[in-house]
């Protein structure tokens, strides 16, 4: 999602930190399918926490289904339309150019990421989008807290709205390790849930991933810059995941995962509901631009 991202200090690992390095076979080669990514049953509950992150531990990536509820999902698709909407009208009653690729080019409430894919944090501070079942009491907060060493703080909480039409996005990752080469694959300092407002289907184009690819993208100069090249570059020789979930699921990557969107064929807008959440120490600080859409009193 973000162009580059920085750290400002290095947490020390702990012992529990340290057995995320074992165990890990041939990430160049990675083979898996969402079905043996899946969480079955409470997600919250002690024996599916520790599968899930060993399953995150070794592909970069988890899901379940059912995160949301059918009540609280209509919501949110509702307010997603409407906010994009909002956006977009506002770029046309001010007479302002197209919103175009990249940070520079974009606004502090919505960047556009490649052409047609918005990334939106105007009017998530409020709700539905602050429901509790999406903030502290959502369904994936013990298993978040449980990857992030216990105490996870909430960095962006937004949509990404691709618009019926759009090309598929090349890869990248949304954020660096925290060490070069030198150092081990560390446990993650930052991670997105994604959750589909609708269902993804091959037609509407999921986010696909490189499962593994984590363990390789240590040290790779602007790995977080999207590029068709990156797989190559890495070294990846797996079979990649493109993601087809329900919508209301949940699916949590590491931000050092390479991925990418892939085209929507569909004449419709691919709303996905996302919250990054980071060690307490992690700041992600080229993400948005300070300038605004919207005046204070008028968003
Ligand atoms: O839209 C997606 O599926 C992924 C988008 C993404 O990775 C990005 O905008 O950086």
């Amino acid at each position: 999602m973000r162009e580059l991202t920085l750290m400002n200090r290095a947490g020390a690992g702990t012992a529990s930190d340290e057995a995320w390095m074992d165990g890990v076979h041939d990430p160049e080669s990675t083979v898996v399918d969402l079905d043996e990514l899946e969480l079955r049953g409470n997600p919250a509950a002690d024996a599916n926490r520790r599968g899930a992150t060993d399953r995150f531990r070794q592909y970069g990536l988890c899901w379940f289904a059912d995160a949301i509820s059918p009540d609280l999902l209509g919501r949110c698709q509702g307010a997603a339309d409407e906010r994009l909407h909002r956006c977009l009208s506002e770029v046309r009653r001010r007479n302002l150019p197209a919103i175009e690729r990249g940070t520079p080019n974009g606004y502090a409430e919505i960047v556009a990421r490649a052409p047609g894919r918005y990334d939106m944090l105007y009017g998530t501070d409020a709700a539905p989008f602050t429901d509790p079942k999406i903030r502290a009491q959502a369904r994936w907060m013990p298993l978040v807290d449980e990857l992030l060493g216990g105490e996870a703080s909430l960095l962006f909480c937004g949509l990404l709205m691709t618009l019926g039409g759009a090309a598929e996005q090349p890869w990248h990752t949304d954020g660096e390790h925290l060490f070069g080469p030198e150092v081990p694959t560390l446990p993650p300092h930052c991670l997105n849930v994604f959750i589909p407002l609708v269902d993804i289907t091959p037609e509407i184009g999921g986010t696909e991933f490189c499962p593994g690819s984590h363990h390789l993208t240590r040290g790779i100069p602007e790995i977080y810059e999207q590029s068709t090249e990156h797989v190559e570059r890495i070294g990846w020789r797996g079979r990649p995941l493109p993601l087809e979930i329900p919508a209301g699921s949940a699916l949590l990557f590491d931000y050092r995962l390479l991925h990418r969107g892939l085209a929507n064929r569909t004449d419709k807008v691919r709303p996905i509901l996302y919250l990054t959440f980071c060690r307490p120490w992690f700041r992600d600080v080229h993400n948005f631009p300070a300038r605004r859409l919207f005046t204070a009193n008028a968003g």
